[in-house]
C-alpha cells in the first residue's frame, strides 16, 4: 500500500492476521517535513512480519514529484530515521540523451553510497562517494529509455 501526507502525528497500520496469528503493524510517530513535501510509504508486509526492513519511506521535499530521500526501515519510523537519511539536493547534468553514457555529479547530505538508482532505462556503471555531500557516477541511458523525470 502507499499513502501520502505532510505531517504524521501518529499512524498505526495493521495487516490483518488469521485466527491465532499475530498481526503485523507499522508505526510512524511525529514525522515532520515541509508543507510542500510529499511522503510516500510502501509497505512490504511479508518482510515486516519477519522483522526485516520492509517499509520504504520516500520524501519529495519540494513537491516536484521526484523523491530526494529514500530510506528503508522496519516496523517503526521515527523522525531520526529521516534526519539521518541521505538527501539528494542536486544532480548535474540534469538531463541526458538516449543511448548516452555520461558522468553525473550528485550532491546532497548524508550520502553514503550504499546504492544509487535512477529508475528504468538507466544503468549505473560505477559510482564513487567523494564525500558525504558528493557522489560521482557513470551512467548509461538506454536507447529504449522513456524520456521523463527520474527519481533516485
Ligand atoms: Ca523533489
Amino acid at each position: 500500500m502507499s499513502a501520502t501526507a505532510h505531517h504524521i502525528q501518529h499512524a498505526l497500520l495493521t495487516e490483518g492476521a488469521a485466527d491465532g496469528e499475530q498481526a503485523t503493524t507499522f508505526t510512524a510517530n511525529d514525522i515532520n517535513t515541509s508543507v510542500k513535501a510529499v511522503q510516500q510509504y510502501v509497505l512490504d508486509w511479508g518482510t515486516l512480519s519477519q522483522g526485516g526492513d520492509g517499509a520504504t519511506v520516500q520524501i519529495d521535499w519540494d513537491g516536484d514529484r521526484v523523491f530526494e530521500t529514500s530510506v528503508r526501515v522496519s516496523d517503526e519510523l521515527a523522525q531520526g530515521d529521516l534526519d539521518a537519511a541521505p538527501k539528494v539536493s542536486g544532480v548535474s547534468p540534469i538531463s541526458g540523451k538516449q543511448g548516452e553514457t555520461l558522468d553525473v555529479m550528485i550532491t546532497g547530505t548524508g550520502l553514503t553510497g550504499t546504492g544509487i538508482a535512477f529508475g528504468d532505462g538507466i544503468t549505473v556503471n560505477s559510482f564513487a562517494v567523494d564525500s558525504p555531500t558528493q557522489i560521482t557516477a557513470s551512467i548509461s541511458i538506454s536507447a529504449m529509455a522513456v524520456p521523463g523525470a527520474r527519481g533516485m
